[in-house]
């Protein structure tokens, strides 16, 4: 049998003198690793997943739990900010045992192939898009070496030309996929955590119930799945819950779509099916302002709905013209205002640093975050991701330092032409400030901690690290 490991590579934002956030962060799993790993294990694969990220494995520990199994192939899932470690990884892996293959998926390599293999030599083949049946036939194809040149989805090299084949087509019956392969996880669930009070009780699972978003919003890159909208059913999802309810005792569902309620009469469905069978968990979504309503999100809270993810990015109406958001901000207010009265906790998604950013735009988003009884705020640089039409703008702009590996959202590694690095800085810090510093949001935060006291121990580690390290 031969065995194959597949690794979500380490964080390119983490180091040892952070360690007093570990508490803090979000650590869920790869769910395209784990849908990966159930399809190649049916194959007859002996498949292991090594979760550095999640874990906060460093890179060498990373390489060498990868080399203790002795693999014949390697699988790399990377973003654009973890393509650099993804890479290094397979350089190490090449040094000390040639003859292991690399190969690498992921949104990444999906939006830009070939400038990914003309940078990084060690990457044998990539998989770009969908990956399940794609890395499987890829996988069949070299073992049978009849040649890859129908091989849909890969990408590899012919001396020293890089061809990239034509994509498959999407699964069109989701259902058809076996269930995520959580029992591949070593200590799943324990080690595996929402972020610090993203929930009340753990243990807690990321799932994803639908691939694909129908916007065309220019900062967003779907290169992996595209516009079309597919869905796994509701039976599947309630089967898939219940196997976690009942294997792993999970209390806590976070979904990992990008639009969870972008099909009303699913989610309508799952909902009633959920309450219906008295189904006890809570859950975190997200959604468009635009997709929800009173009574729908009345629906969701009877599901055990706990919180609500918007996008809403920013508070100019101009700026949301731009990136082609299509929402206005009278519904910002009203989704947000039905979501409290439904008793779900509202998080608000923004950026800052649009092209089109200005010192007064920044004023709108600072105005509409405070308007809104929002209960988080999520409040991100705007990245030019590859992959994106967002990219494409920047790549012609001097304001864009195109360094990959800090493109994480949390650099400012791209400034418009009206503000500086330093003056979004200080608006970044400004907006989090006057967010968090009112009394509605301390007490809020300090009920949370009364009812969980799995926050409260994170909270009580991180603050006994950040002590260590004074
Ligand atoms: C959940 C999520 C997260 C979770 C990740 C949890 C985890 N451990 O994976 C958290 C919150 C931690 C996170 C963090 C970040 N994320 Co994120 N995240 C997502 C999200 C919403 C869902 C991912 C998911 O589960 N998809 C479902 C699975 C089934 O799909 P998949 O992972 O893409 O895997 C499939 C294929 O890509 C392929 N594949 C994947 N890996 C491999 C490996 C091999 C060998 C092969 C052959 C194939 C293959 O096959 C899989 C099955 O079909 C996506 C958007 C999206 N819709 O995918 C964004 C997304 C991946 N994130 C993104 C970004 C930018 C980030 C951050 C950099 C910044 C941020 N927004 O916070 C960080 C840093 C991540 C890092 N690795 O360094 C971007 C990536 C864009 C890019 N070009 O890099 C995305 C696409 C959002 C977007 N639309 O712009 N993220």
């Amino acid at each position: 049998m031969k065995t194959i490991v597949l690794v979500n590579p380490p964080y390119s934002f983490w180091s040892p003198e952070k360690n007093y956030l570990r508490p803090f962060i979000g650590t869920l799993p790869s769910l395209g690793l784990l849908s990966l790993a159930a399809v190649l294990r049916d194959r007859g694969y002996a498949v292991k997943i090594i979760e550095s990220a999640s874990l906060g494995l460093t890179f060498s520990q990373t390489l060498e739990n990868i080399l203790r199994e002795n693999p014949c192939y390697v699988g790399l899932s990377c973003t654009t900010a973890s393509v650099d470690n993804a890479a290094g990884i397979a350089q190490a892996i090449k040094e000390v045992t040639p003859k292991i293959l690399t190969f690498v998926g992921g949104p990444h390599i999906t939006a830009i192939p070939r400038e990914t293999f003309q940078r990084y030599p060690f990457f044998d083949y990539g998989v770009i898009g969908e990956g399940e049946r794609a890395f499987r036939y890829l996988l069949e194809a070299i073992e049978e070496g009849g040649g890859l040149k129908g091989v849909e989805s890969a990408v590899f090299r012919e001396g020293e030309r890089i061809v990239i084949n034509p994509r498959r087509k999407f699964i069109e019956n989701l259902d058809e996929l076996p269930f995520p392969a959580y029992d591949l996880l070593p200590s799943f669930p324990g080690s595996y955590r929402l972020p610090f009070l993203n929930y009340l009780k753990g243990p807690a699972a990321s799932v994803v119930s639908s691939r694909g978003c129908p916007q065309v919003c220019t900062f967003c890159d779907r290169s992996v799945f595209g516009n079309r909208y597919r869905y796994f059913s509701e039976e599947y999802l309630f089967d898939l819950i219940s196997y976690l309810r009942r294997q792993y005792g999970i209390e806590h569902l976070a979904f990992a779509d990008d639009q969870f309620a972008a099909s009303r009469p699913r989610l309508v469905r799952f909902c009633e099916k959920i309450a219906r069978a008295g189904l006890k968990i809570r859950w975190n979504c997200d959604a468009r302002v635009d997709s929800v309503d009173s009574a729908l999100l009345k629906l969701m809270k009877k599901a055990g709905c706990w919180m609500i993810s918007y996008g809403i990015e920013s508070g100019s109406p101009e700026i949301l013209a731009g990136i082609h958001k299509d929402i206005r901000l009278d519904q910002v207010e009203q989704a947000a205002h039905w979501t409290k009265e439904a008793g779900i906790r509202a998080k608000g998604l923004f950026m800052i640093g649009y092209p089109e950013e200005t010192e007064s735009t920044l004023r709108q988003t600072l105005s509409l975050i405070l308007r809104c009884p929002f209960d988080e705020l999520n409040l991100s640089f705007l990245t030019p991701y590859p992959g994106t039409k967002i990219y494409e703008q920047a790549k012609r702009s001097p304001g864009f330092t195109e360094d990959w590996s800090r493109m994480n959202a949390l650099n400012c590694i791209f400034h418009p032409q009206a503000l500086s690095v330093g003056a979004l800085k200080k608006a970044y810090a400004g907006l989090i400030r006057k967010f968090y510093m009112r009394p509605r949001i301390t007490f809020s935060y300090l009920g949370l901690l009364g009812r969980s006291p799995e926050n409260c121990s994170r909270l009580a580690a991180g603050i006994s690290r950040w002590l260590l390290t004074r």
